[in-house]
């Protein structure tokens, strides 16, 4: 199979009735991001597309490119990339921190057709080395040291052990025994064919409430009409200055509206090397930041300290919280703490995106996340039973739509339980919905703990517990934090004969992080049982786990 042959074969389409229907409606306009920074660069070429700071192993100095610029840039990388073998169809896994560098690679591989595969900074051996394997990746751009952490032997090890992998790329001075991505532009002859907008873009990560994390085929014209859709809603224009906070390969800073809608509005992307109040507020002054997007525990960081006196931010006219729900009591505190409007986001990397609108009365902006982009989104409320319930009440959402996907990325037999029949996707969140349309987050049927926005698939730390000699069987469950919303909590009986004498917490903690695994999934604590807690049928019950959790925290 070619490497185009390849990503077909896992991605599962819309159905052509349906494609047709988002075509006609004018969301699907036949554009792809290759021509979309053509045509920025063309109508406003000399306008700063990318403020880079720099002060990372990218680049020590700070970066102003202008949309002719990045395009520039974007073509001589394309040219280097398929000097080095790469074409369209191939995967690239891109894992790069906050850098200028993140958006020369990603349009470079746009315009190939080549798939970049968004991994996050936080992600390690076991994420990555299953990135690699499991999409049969061709090439891994990575920085060389970011945050103390070194991206160069973490690449060898994986190379090593990734037959597909023919290519590492370092983004800084220093690539060992890699390539230097500075190295790889040129001249030479760009992509012979331009990929179609109905063609899979890239492949996004799903937080998962699986064994191994999922991937997110999502196609140029789905993506770029939740970019148009976000745009609009959130009012950004050639004026509005995004400052990308998060880790920018995620779904929320890359297109809600994120950078990606950022630049298809013609505005100015800042990032920001991390995401503290220290680091964020001068930048936001010194660029004229408009609008950012945060998660709840990063929302509430800059809430105290703008209390507390810290100053900066008063350019910010928008401030997107999403991720994780954002409580009342905090959503109230936006506007006359930081002076700026708040905007509920609910979105997932499969597509469904929901805003609270700018013009919102102040009670549903502060009381819910929002409704959908799209009036061709399909949103569904039901029972155990998949029967539709009223507005006003809880139950599952479902939901159907012109960028919501309709299946992950090879993998028939999870899409056949995430998906209904007729191609509705079950988010595994409990919501209920307002006559208004407005969804109100109520809660989670997925097996998957949400961290402050990150999000950690249960079953997936689970099975590497389980590979720990004493553990006999272990269940990860969520608490309650002030701080994060939610932790994780490992649940665990040991084998008998290491009853006597039991490993302690931490080192099932080192245990599980010493085998590659992104930091934020690593257990915050961990309890020992003697049995789980069962269900009427004998299946191990998370519910009084959790419960039994929270109630020995609330006790004084
Ligand atoms: P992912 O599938 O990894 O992209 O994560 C998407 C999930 O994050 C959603 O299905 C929700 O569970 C959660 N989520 C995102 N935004 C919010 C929000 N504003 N409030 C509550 N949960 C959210
Ligand atoms: O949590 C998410 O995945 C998310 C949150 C807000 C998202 O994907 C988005 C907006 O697009």
């Amino acid at each position: 199979m070619t490497p185009l042959e390849t990503v077909a074969a896992g991605f599962t389409p819309y159905p052509a009735e349906f494609a047709e229907r988002y075509r006609a409606a004018g969301h699907w306009r036949g554009e792809t991001f290759g021509r979309m920074l053509r045509e920025r660069a063309t109508a406003h070429g000399e306008r700063i597309a990318v403020v880079d700071p720099g002060g990372h192993s990218a680049a020590r100095e700070e970066r102003r490119w202008t949309y002719a610029e990045l395009d520039r840039r974007a073509d001589r990388m394309a040219a280097g990339l398929i000097a080095r073998g790469i074409r369209a169809g191939d995967r690239v896994v891109v894992q790069l921190p906050n850098a200028a560098e993140f958006f020369e690679v990603v349009f470079a591989l746009f315009r190939i057709g080549a798939l970049p595969v968004f991994a996050l900074p936080a992600h390690r051996y076991a994420e990555i080395g299953y990135f690699c394997a499991f999409t049969g990746a061709a090439a891994y751009v990575v920085p060389a040291v970011e945050g103390g952490f070194d991206y160069r032997e973490l690449a060898s090890r994986v190379r090593a052990e990734s037959p597909s992998l023919r290519l590492v790329l370092v983004a800084g001075e220093d690539a060992g025994e890699h390539v230097r991505l500075a190295d790889v532009p040129c001249d030479g002859p760009g992509p012979s064919a331009h990929p179609s907008p109905g063609d899979v873009a890239f492949l996004q990560l799903s937080g998962g409430s699986t064994g191994v994390p999922k991937l997110i085929p999502r196609t140029h014209d789905d993506y770029i009409y939740s970019l148009r859709g976000s745009v609009e809603l959130c009012a950004l224009d050639e004026g509005s200055v995004y400052l990308c906070a998060l880790p920018a390969a995620h779904n929320f800073p890359l297109s809600s509206p994120g950078s990606l809608g950022t630049l298809y509005a013609g505005g100015r992307v800042v990032l920001c090397p991390q995401p503290s109040p220290e680091t964020a507020f001068p930048l936001i002054e010194r660029e004229g930041v408009t609008v950012t997007g945060l998660v709840p525990p990063l929302a509430l960081l800059w809430l105290d300290a703008a209390e507390r006196g810290a100053r900066g931010h008063e350019s910010l006219e928008v401030l997107l919280v999403g991720g994780a729900k954002f409580s009342t009591e905090a959503a109230r505190r936006v506007r006359p703490v930081l002076g700026c409007t708040l905007q509920q986001v609910f979105g997932m990397a499969e597509g469904l995106v929901n805003y609270t609108r700018l013009d919102d009365p102040e009670e549903l902006v502060t009381t819910t996340q929002g409704r959908p982009i799209s009036p061709d989104d399909e949103v569904r409320v039901v029972d155990d039973q998949d029967r539709d319930l009223p507005d006003g009440v809880t139950g599952h959402l479902l939901t159907r739509g012109p960028y919501t996907i309709r299946g992950y990325w090879n993998a028939p037999e999870h899409n056949a339980k995430s998906f209904t029949a007729d191609g509705f996707y079950r988010t595994g969140d409990l919501v209920r919905r307002l006559p208004s349309g407005h969804l109100v987050v109520e809660g989670r049927a997925k097996d998957q703990i949400n961290r402050g926005g990150e999000k950690v698939a249960a079953e997936e730390i689970e099975n590497h517990l389980l590979a720990h000699p004493a553990v006999h069987d272990a269940a990860v469950v969520s608490m309650p934090d002030p701080y994060l919303g939610e932790r994780t909590c490992a649940y665990v009986v040991l084998k008998p004969e290491h009853r006597q004498a039991p490993p302690k917490g931490v080192e099932l903690k080192r245990f599980v992080r010493g085998r590659g695994l992104a930091d934020y999934k690593v257990p915050d604590r961990v309890e020992f049982v003697e049995a789980f807690p069962a269900t009427g049928i004998g299946k191990v019950s998370k519910k009084d786990l959790r419960a039994a959790i929270a109630a020995s925290l609330a006790r004084p």
